[in-house]
This record gives C-alpha cells, sequence and structure tokens, in this order.
C-alpha cells in the first residue's frame, strides 16, 4: 500500500467512526427525552404507523396541539396499544419524518 492510499482509507475510517458516534449520540439523546403525553387516533399495522393526538411539542416547532401520523420504529410497537388509549411516547424526526421510538400506556 503506497502512502496516499493509507491517507485515504484512514479518511474513510474516521468518517465511519464520526457517523457511527453520531448514530450513538442520537440515540442517547433519544433515552433521555422525556416522554410526551398523547392518545391514539388510529393504527396501521400494514404501513408501521400511528396516529397521535398530542399537546405542543416545542423541540419540533410544534407549538400547539394537534393530531399527526407518525412512523413506528419498531412495527411490534404497534401491537400494544389501540385507539383511544392514552400513552406516553418518544417522538424524533429521522429524515425529516417523524418517527415514534418508544410507547408506554399512559396510567
Ligand atoms: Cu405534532
Amino acid at each position: 500500500m503506497n502512502r496516499l492510499s493509507l491517507t485515504r482509507s484512514r479518511k474513510k475510517l474516521g468518517a465511519f467512526l464520526l457517523s457511527l458516534g453520531l448514530t450513538l449520540g442520537a440515540s442517547a439523546v433519544r433515552a433521555q427525552t422525556p416522554l410526551a403525553d398523547g392518545q391514539v387516533v388510529k393504527i396501521d399495522p400494514a404501513a408501521g404507523k400511528i396516529t397521535i393526538k398530542h399537546g405542543p411539542l416545542k423541540q419540533f416547532g410544534m407549538d400547539e396541539g394537534m393530531t399527526m401520523v407518525y412512523r413506528a420504529a419498531d412495527p411490534a410497537m404497534l401491537t400494544a396499544v389501540k385507539p383511544g388509549d392514552k400513552i406516553k411516547f418518544a417522538p424524533d424526526r429521522v429524515n425529516g419524518e417523524f418517527t415514534v421510538f418508544k410507547i408506554e400506556k399512559a396510567r
């Protein structure tokens, strides 16, 4: 291996480690994010989507409550709740798409 290609592969490794770090960082943020309150309006298991009515989520520029569709990070989450259930959920935006990472029934 000549010196130039060694430098190139180091750069690739660096970029890989950086993206790995960003990915881990994002999930760490998710784990810490306080759960939002909401209510299940509709579930579409085939599409892996859930419609949730929720209050303001200022971190996403949602200054007022609304009803909106989220993608479920894991479709299995959608079997644990049904329309009408009050929930606590962990939302985030992934590639511009609102995604829910965790759903718990609220007591
Ligand atoms: Cu919203």
